[in-house]
């Protein structure tokens, strides 16, 4: 084009590719939401989304384009195909269905495996180098399958896990304490969910251990009944399906930061569903939730968390009912 011509110089050729990519497969409340995080936080500046549903993928895509000029040279593109993921250093999947009211995530299993049928495979052709992170219920289990599905090592498929268990935690404990939930410290661990284990040996502010306050902190003979916080994490994302029909935001952000991770290389710990067999007795080739080191290459360490008796027992029986329901699924 002629005014092109007039306009520009030519020096070198344009290099292709932002080197930080990101996929987004599922373009419903969780997904928007990590996308919207991801790019409003400088995680990434170019993603790639798929969905099954063209018009509300392309609606989804020229909607965030419009905003370019507030974000920092942001590149969204959208596409039924997956050639458009080409490249990616992480896949992220959201797609399948989520949880009516009332129903448990355990119910999803064989709808959303179905699903990663189609989606994995995929992926894995046109980033056969990237980190996956899953999100798609149940987590644990759709990782397993994700492992199972891609033929990736272990440490490149990762569930975003109880990351946000953690974090609804936090916040609570935050709450509670009247203090910064960044000020407070402990993990949940074990399956995103029903079955979550809260470490409650480490809790701690500023390395004060609320268990050596409390040494009777979240367990039922506890007379201040710390353990209630836990029970409202694990009941949070119902009340919120309840009320709001979906959870999107802390997701979205929980997910933007292991995206964060990852690129930046940060090795910082966070809990994430990952690999769990030989840890902490388990037996079972499943995957559940651990603090994990993530870098370039996903899961470089697992830490070694000292666990009570009972908290170890709590993680090999929710390990029991991954691999039990593992069993039930057609490939
Ligand atoms: P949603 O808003 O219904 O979005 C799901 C999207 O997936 C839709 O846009 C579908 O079109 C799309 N989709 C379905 N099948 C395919 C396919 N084969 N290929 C491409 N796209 C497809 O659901 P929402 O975003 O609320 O939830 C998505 C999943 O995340 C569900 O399984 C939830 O249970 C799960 N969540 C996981 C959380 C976690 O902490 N890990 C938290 C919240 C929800």
């Amino acid at each position: 084009m002629a005014t092109l011509v007039k306009l520009f110089q030519p020096v070198s050729e344009k290099s292709n590719g932002s080197g930080n990519k990101v996929t987004v497969v599922g373009c419903g409340q969780v997904g928007m939401a990590a996308v919207f995080s991801m790019l409003t936080q400088n995680v990434t500046n170019d993603v790639a989304l798929v969905d099954m549903m063209g018009d509300k993928l392309k609606g989804e895509m020229m909607d965030l384009q419009h905003g370019s000029a507030f974000m920092r040279n942001a590149k969204v593109n959208a596409s039924q195909d997956y050639s458009i993921t080409a490249g990616s250093k992480i896949c992220i999947v959201t797609a399948g269905v989520r949880q009516r009211e009332g129903e448990s995530r355990l119910d999803l299993v064989q709808r959303n495996t179905d699903v990663l049928k189609c989606i994995i495979p995929q992926l894995v052709k046109y980033s056969p180098d990237a980190i996956f992170l899953i999100a798609s219920n149940p987590v644990d289990i759709l990782t397993y399958v994700t492992w199972k599905l891609s033929g990736l090592p272990r440490h490149r498929v990762i569930g975003s896990g109880t990351n946000l268990d953690s974090a609804r935690f936090r916040y609570l404990l935050s709450e509670k304490l009247g203090i910064a939930a960044t000020s407070c410290h402990g993990y949940i661990i074990g399956e995103h969910g029903d079955s979550s284990v809260p470490v409650w040996s480490g809790v701690n502010i500023a390395g004060v251990r609320l268990s050596d306050l409390n040494p009777k902190i979240g367990t039922e003979e506890d007379p201040e009944d710390w353990q209630q916080i836990h029970q409202s994490v694990v009941k949070s994302a119902y009340e919120v399906i309840k009320l709001k029909g979906y959870t999107s935001w802390a997701i979205g952000l929980s997910l933007s930061q292991l995206a964060r991770t990852i690129l930046t290389n940060a090795n910082s710990v966070h809990a994430v569903s990952t690999y769990m067999k030989g840890e902490h007795g388990v037996e079972e080739e499943v995957f559940l939730s651990l603090p994990a080191v993530l870098g370039h290459n996903g899961v470089v360490d697992v830490i070694r968390q000292p666990l009570t008796d009972k908290e170890a027992m709590q993680l090999r029986q929710s390990a029991a009912l991954m691999a039990q329901v593992q069993a039930g699924i057609q490939f």
